[in-house]
């Protein structure tokens, strides 16, 4: 029996969402690390608007590494902690645009700007100005011209066909890369051409991680396919395929096993349950869903498509409203130290700490030893469903509010494993594994951890 994971290559990520950088290191030395985590995706590091929202962040006024999540020394220190504890830093890029302020006014770090003037950086003609439409904002997604060349609510659309923007876009990024970072999250992707995406990034080293946000609307003419060429991308409709059957018990559809319509080839696809927009929007299952939302993670965790990016936010009741902060802006540090599941009732601005939830770990643990297994077609009992990586591991969970039970068949060894989220003892014998399920329960076992053979 292999005492070892099978996959030499952690490939599990976590999105740190608005979490300090020395924060980000701590976690990165007491968490991500140990667990394997193979890397985190941060907030964006660039100077922004000073606003108290969260999507601050998101409009750039300068390409200083001051935030209010930390500074460029704490910035540089998370990457090298992270980097130690064998955790990649991928940071999130806004390239597409520059701010959505009508106003003048001054960053974070206080550098001035107007909406089409960032002195040093860019003037009015490195933006497009689409006149498609009557303030210049996208209105119609069926447009590929009105996304790529119009404002995304109202951001100053940079011209990245323009071999000056280009230039200094990349400067950015090789600062950032010079940092140690392994790579960067593209922000809006979709609104830039895969064309001048591709030229920006051709320009970094070939090694360079590059995972593209394009996300897939249906019928829209841009595609997440044509940003895979170069990289890999977010593939929305996974958390789209994934959420219904929690809902429903009803798991046996052939999108969810197997034939996959809609979704980029699984090297290039990067899955996640939500995401900082998604769990204010589209997704149906959140942190606020506790052990539904355990369950999601913990199928996808298992899944044999696409390398999954946990999401760790912060809780909130104004989907506008940032982590919480000190007297002077900077958000305050968070510790995860400690914190095992969802918890029924939480405060607003409380760290969610998804990444070091007891199943998520033990889930990462469970991935390690399935490695590239593939995932065999699936036992669907009521509101229970499980499914084998061939050879190497068995999940099972339980959407019901009752106690279910669901009988797997399986090629693992009979004897007595671990179960990794719950530490109970699951037998199996006769080729098959019985599992008793708790209300809204997850059980997994795999071939590293038997506790006794029969
Ligand atoms: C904020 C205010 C706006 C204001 C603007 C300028 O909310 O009212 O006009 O500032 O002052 C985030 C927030 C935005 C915020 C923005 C800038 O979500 O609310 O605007 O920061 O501060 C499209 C894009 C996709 C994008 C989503 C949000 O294609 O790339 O919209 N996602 C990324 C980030 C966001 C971020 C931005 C981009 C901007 O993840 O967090 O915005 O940097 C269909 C289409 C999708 C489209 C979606 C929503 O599904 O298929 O492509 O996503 O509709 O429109
Ligand atoms: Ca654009």
């Amino acid at each position: 029996t292999p005492s070892t994971p099978e996959s030499a290559a952690p490939d599990v990520g976590v999105q740190l969402f608005q979490l300090p950088w020395t924060s980000i290191a701590e976690e990165c030395e007491t968490t991500l690390g140990p667990n394997g985590f193979a890397w985190v995706l941060t907030s964006p590091p660039n100077e922004h608007i000073a606003r108290d929202e969260w999507w601050a962040s998101y409009q750039p006024v300068s390409y200083e590494l001051e935030t209010r999540l930390g500074t460029r020394d704490e910035f540089a220190d998370m990457v090298a902690r992270c980097d130690a504890a064998g955790v990649d830093v991928i940071a999130d890029a806004v390239i597409n645009h520059m701010t959505g302020q009508d106003a003048p006014g001054a960053g974070w770090a206080g550098t001035p700007y107007e909406h089409y003037e960032y002195p040093g950086l860019y003037t009015a003609g490195d933006f497009h100005r689409c006149g498609l439409t009557s303030n210049d904002d996208i209105q119609d997604y069926d447009s590929r011209e009105q996304v790529q060349t119009c404002e995304l609510v109202n951001l100053a659309d940079l011209d990245t066909s323009s071999e000056t923007v280009r230039g200094t876009i990349v400067a950015y990024l090789e600062d950032l890369l010079s940092l140690g970072v392994a790579g960067f999250r593209i922000d809006a992707a979709k609104h830039m051409t895969a064309e001048d995406v591709e030229a920006i990034v051709g320009a970094l080293p070939e090694d360079t991680r590059i995972v593209s946000e394009v996300i897939r609307g249906g019928g829209e003419p841009i595609v997440p396919e044509e940003y895979a060429e170069f990289g890999e991308v977010f593939e929305f409709t996974y958390a789209r395929d994934l959420a219904p059957p929690l809902e429903s018990g009803v798991f046996s559809d052939p999108e969810l096993e197997g034939d996959r319509p809609l979704h980029v080839p699984a090297g290039g696809a990067i899955v996640f349950v939500d995401n900082h927009d998604t769990e204010r929007g589209e997704a149906d299952v959140t942190y606020r869903d506790g052990p539904l939302y355990v369950i999601a993670n913990a199928l996808m965790l298992a899944d044999d498509y696409g390398t999954p990016v946990v999401y760790s936010g912060y809780a909130y009741s104004d989907r506008d409203a940032g982590a919480p902060t000190d007297a002077d802006g900077r958000v305050l540090g968070a510790s995860c130290a400690g914190v095992s599941g969802p918890v029924e009732d939480y405060d607003d601005g409380d760290r969610t700490c998804v990444h070091a939830w007891t199943a998520i770990v033990g889930m990462l643990e469970f991935r390690a030893f399935a490695g590239d297994a593939p995932r065999l077609a699936g036992v669907d009992e009521g509101d229970a469903y499980g499914f084998e990586r061939e050879g190497r591991g068995v999940v099972a969970v339980n959407v019901g509010a009752e106690p279910a039970t669901v009988t797997i068949p399986t090629s693992l060894p009979a004897g007595e494993y671990r179960d990794v989220i719950t530490g109970a003892t699951r037998t199996v014998a006769d080729g098959r594994v019985v599992f008793d399920l708790e209300p809204l329960g997850v059980a997994a076992i795999h071939i590293g951890a038997p506790t006794a053979g029969i």
